[in-house]
């Protein structure tokens, strides 16, 4: 049964694609809201908004104060060259978790991706499913990052008790954009009931859990997930006839590769800017 008042909660990049999906649905689902990011969206919603990198102690001591979780979803999204993940990503992440301690919040919900896994082959897992247990294999810097994430919400854990899940979470969009998303897709109102699910399940530890809904050619084992409570209601299979003219190349990393392309993206130039 859904509380009317499950708690209050910070949600890091919450101006985000992601983000914008997760704070109109938790809010419909009775959480008070408190959103981070560098610049309030045109619909900011009834959440209390802080402008602010989570770079800066004092903008994360104000956002974490009081809260009962924080979902940290602030990240450069995609592949970009190292110093920009260091500084977004990996420090950013760092920061994070270290307000967390220091404020006394209870639980971390971190943003972690499909592409901590994305140099694994298809065909390896042709009619099952990876679990949390198979190794890393990381297909960018930013999956890099992601795993850099979860070891250190594994630490944390560890080391002072904070309770953290890691969602894997495939391709947040309202439909799959390409034939690879029909595996990775998590639509936007089941990626709503995982962080629902993994905000108030009792007795969290620490997990690693995939973030993606119920499709019939999903790779990422929902085993973890649905045992905290997930119950994804949509599949991707519904919108499969929007691909089904595509020619299906074994060797084309976006069919070879769990990952698909970014096991190809360079990062930019250093003197270039991602622009999010
Ligand atoms: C991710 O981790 C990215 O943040 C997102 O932009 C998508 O590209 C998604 O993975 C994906 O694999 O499609």
């Amino acid at each position: 049964m859904v509380s009317d008042d499950p708690g209050r909660m910070l949600i890091t990049g919450a101006a985000g694609g992601v983000g914008t999906f997760l704070r109109t649905g938790l809010a419909e689902l009775g959480w008070h809201l408190r959103c981070l990011d560098l610049r309030i969206p045109d619909d900011p919603g009834e959440a209390e908004w802080i402008v602010g990198d989570i770079g800066d102690e004092a903008a994360l001591d104000a956002a974490l104060a009081d809260v009962d979780v924080v979902v940290h979803l602030a990240a450069i999204p995609v592949e970009d060259h190292f110093d920009a993940i260091l500084h977004a990503n990996i420090d950013g992440t760092y920061r994070v978790f270290d307000a967390a301690v220091r404020a006394g919040v209870p639980r971390v919900l971190f943003a972690s991706s499909n592409h901590t896994v994305g140099y694994y082959e298809r065909a390896e897992f042709a009619g099952r499913r990876i679990g949390i247990e198979a190794r890393p294999r990381p297909d960018t810097f930013y999956g890099v990052s992601k795993v850099f994430g979860e070891a250190l919400g594994s630490f944390y854990h560890d080391r002072h008790g904070l309770q953290v899940a890691c969602v894997r979470i495939g391709a947040c969009c309202a439909r799959p954009l390409t034939r690879r998303m029909l595996d990775t897709w998590f639509s936007p109102g089941d990626a709503v009931r995982l962080f629902h699910a993994l905000a108030t399940v009792p007795d969290l530890g620490y997990e690693i859990v995939y973030g993606v809904s119920a499709n019939r050619t999903a790779w990422g084992d929902l085993e973890a997930s649905r045992r905290l409570g997930y119950e994804p209601r949509d599949d991707s299979s519904v919108f499969a006839d929007l691909f089904a003219h595509e020619p299906v190349d074994p060797d084309d990393p976006e069919v070879r590769f769990l990952g698909g392309d970014f096991t190809t993206a360079t990062p930019p130039r250093r003197d270039e800017t991602y622009e999010v």
